[in-house]
C-alpha cells in the first residue's frame, strides 16, 4: 500500500514538470528559539526551485558556506531580498556572516544530498566559530534526507 502510494506520488511529480516551487526564508532578529535566525532554517527543495531570503529585520544578509559541486556560491546585499535558483542537487549550508557567532545559519537540500561527506567536513570547521547556539548547526545537519 505504502509502495503503491509512493509510486502514485512519483507519477504525479513526473506528470507535473516545470512546477518549480518558490520557498521563502525570513531573516529575523528574534526567532522562536530566541536570537537571530533564518526561518525556516531548513528547506527541502527540488532542482529548479527558488529560495528567496526576505529581510524581516535589518542588519542581515546571506552567504553560502557549502554548496554542491557545480553550484555557484552566493552572497546577498545587507537588508535586501535575494533569490537563489537551485539547479544543482545536493546539500547547501549558508550563514549570515555578521551573526555567525550567534549561529544565524540554515540549510537547503535539493533532491539527493550526494555531497554529505563534504558538507560534514566543512561543518566541522564552522562549528568552533559558533559561540552561541552551535546546536543549530547540528540540527541543520540532522535534517539531511538520505536515500
Ligand atoms: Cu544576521
Amino acid at each position: 500500500m505504502k509502495r503503491a502510494l509512493s509510486a502514485a506520488i512519483a507519477l504525479l511529480l513526473l506528470a507535473a514538470p516545470g512546477q518549480a516551487a518558490e520557498h521563502e526564508v525570513r531573516m529575523l532578529n528574534y526567532g522562536k528559539d530566541g536570537g537571530m535566525v533564518f526561518e525556516p532554517a531548513f528547506v527541502l527543495a527540488e532542482p529548479g526551485d527558488t529560495v528567496t531570503f526576505v529581510p524581516g529585520n535589518s542588519g542581515h544578509f546571506v552567504q553560502s558556506y557549502a554548496v554542491p559541486d557545480g553550484a555557484k556560491a552566493w552572497k546577498s546585499t545587507v537588508d535586501e531580498r535575494f533569490s537563489v535558483l537551485l539547479e544543482q542537487e545536493g546539500f547547501y549550508l549558508y550563514v549570515c556572516p555578521p551573526h555567525l557567532m550567534m549561529s544565524m545559519l540554515g540549510a537547503i537540500q535539493v533532491g539527493r544530498a550526494g555531497n554529505i561527506e563534504d558538507v560534514k567536513s566543512r561543518a566541522a570547521k564552522l562549528r568552533p566559530k559558533l559561540v552561541m547556539k552551535g546546536e543549530r548547526l547540528d540540527a541543520a545537519l540532522a535534517q539531511i534526507v538520505e536515500d
